[in-house]
């Protein structure tokens, strides 16, 4: 399967990919993660990527789109592969579409997960990364609505989402995700 996972920064993307990859024996591509990895090792990515991350700013599409046009040629990715954080904007989504339409393999699902702001504001500040400062968030929470959130009406109209609610312990949210999925696989 290749599923795509959306939702607000703290909402348990990266929480709940890891603990799905894990369940469905897929590979796991976070965008968010090469870029943090990148700007550790001080590779040209990563000097282009810090200062965008660090004001809460997307990276141009063109990069994340290269980023996972590679990865996804990897032979772990051959059983399917869930996209963490990617696509973020329309641009995006419509380049996964067309990598996966050349491939023959079309995304199965679209997940988004809802969480309240004040959740999502609380959780983000008791991770305390360095582009998790209060301004940094507002930020961040602006630029995905208005540049994230028009991808949910777009899966919406392909008939690919679902929309599950994000709030309570990993456990419970990872029940409903779980739920989702292998009523899907079915
Ligand atoms: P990401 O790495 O994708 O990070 P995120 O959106 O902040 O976090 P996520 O939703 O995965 O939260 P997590 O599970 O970790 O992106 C970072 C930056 O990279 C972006 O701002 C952007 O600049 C850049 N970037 C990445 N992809 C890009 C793209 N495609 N295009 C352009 N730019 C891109 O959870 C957050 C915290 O909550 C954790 O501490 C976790 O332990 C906790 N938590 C999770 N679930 C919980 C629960 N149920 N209850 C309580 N706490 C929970």
């Amino acid at each position: 399967m290749f599923i795509v996972f959306i939702g607000p920064p703290g909402a348990g993307k990266g929480t709940q990919a890891e603990r799905l990859a894990a369940h469905l024996e897929i590979a796991h591509l976070s965008t968010g993660e090469v870029l943090r990895q990148a700007i550790e090792r001080g590779t040209s990515l990563g000097k282009q990527a810090e200062a965008i991350i660090g004001r809460g700013e997307l990276v141009p599409d063109s990069v994340v789109n290269a980023i996972v046009a590679e990865r996804i040629d990897q032979a772990d990715c051959q059983r399917g592969c869930l996209f963490d954080g990617y696509p973020r904007t329309t641009a995006q989504a419509e380049s996964l579409d067309e990598f996966m339409n050349e491939r023959g393999t079309p995304l199965s699902l679209a997940l988004e997960i809802r969480v309240s702001e004040e959740e999502l504001k609380r959780r983000l500040l008791s991770r305390g990364r360095s582009d998790d400062t209060p301004e940094t968030i507002e930020h961040r929470l602006q630029v995905y609505e208005s540049q994230t959130a028009p991808i949910v009406e777009y899966y919406n109209t392909a008939c690919l989402l679902v929309s599950i609610d994000g709030n309570g312990t990993p456990d419970e949210v990872f029940g409903r995700v779980k739920d989702c999925v292998d009523q899907r696989r079915k």
